[in-house]
């Protein structure tokens, strides 16, 4: 085992175990290029038990993300079918979720450059990201997040509609009917349009273009909330509709 893959299966292990791990940084250097290999060398250990890629998150898109984890760039990780969340998600699987608001992008046809990006957009929606650090705490460096496939946990999306212009949309997330979090899809990159193009550029730059069926988390647009037992979410964009999830 090369020391890429040990990480990735240190990273893999606490995240089957439901146990947390001091941050990979606490023992040894990590650069970013090294993190984004653990990163691929965990997405290929899931991908050999049978999962199956299925889209792009961005992390760290907003300013209220960046400071609320104390990073300051974005970054990406890769979802698998695994990942997306029913009409309930169980919390005993996870270390210590939280949820956080995201705007959700289905990709329609193979992305060849980063200019045919928005065309390739089928459609759009309002959708939630379950985050889960591997890491105690959830207290990380960047290159430990990146290594740790940025927190990605699970994810879901309301009904698709019409692409259209999302560079200030509202959004609500409400606990219990409590809410819990508002902004405005402005605070991602200016437009999540933005996150799109990074996350097909970066796709594309580690030779794994958007594929037809995909979907891109664009970031948070707000902090994450503490994901209870037995809650009920309901995330809400403006003209976008709403999307539920129950522990
Ligand atoms: C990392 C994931 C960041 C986002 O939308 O900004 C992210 C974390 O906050 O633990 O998913
Ligand atoms: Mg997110």
């Amino acid at each position: 085992m090369t020391d890429v893959q040990r990480l990735a299966a240190r990273l893999d292990d606490a995240a089957r175990a439901v146990r947390a791990i001091p941050p990979l940084t606490a023992e040894r250097e990590l650069d970013v290029p090294t993190a984004y290999a653990v990163q691929r060398a965990g997405i290929e250990r899931r991908t050999r038990r049978g999962e199956h890629l299925a889209g792009v998150k961005m992390g760290f898109t907003s300013r209220a993300k960046m400071i609320q984890m104390g990073v300051d760039d974005v970054i990406w990780g890769l979802l698998t079918d695994a990942m997306a969340a029913g009409p309930s998600v169980d919390t005993s699987g996870l270390i210590h979720p939280r949820i956080e608001p995201e705007i959700v992008y289905l990709i329609g046809r193979e992305v060849r450059s980063v200019a045919e990006v928005e065309s390739a957009v089928a459609g759009v929606a309002v959708g939630f990201e379950v985050l889960d650090s591997r890491y105690r705490d959830f207290a990380f460096t960047l290159p430990d997040v990146i290594a740790d496939n940025a927190s990605a946990a699970r994810f879901g999306y309301g009904a698709w509609h019409e692409p259209r212009d999302l560079s200030n949309t509202g959004l609500l997330m409400e606990i219990d009917g409590r809410p819990v979090q508002t902004g405005s899809s402005a605070a991602i990159l200016g437009d999540p349009a933005r996150a799109l193009r990074a996350a097909a550029r970066l796709a594309l730059r580690a030779g794994i273009p958007l594929e037809p069926g995909w979907v891109v988390l664009a970031g948070a647009a707000t902090a994450a909330i503490p994901l209870p037992k037995d809650a009920h979410v309901r995330v809400t964009g403006a003209g976008l509709g709403s999307v539920e999830v129950a522990t």
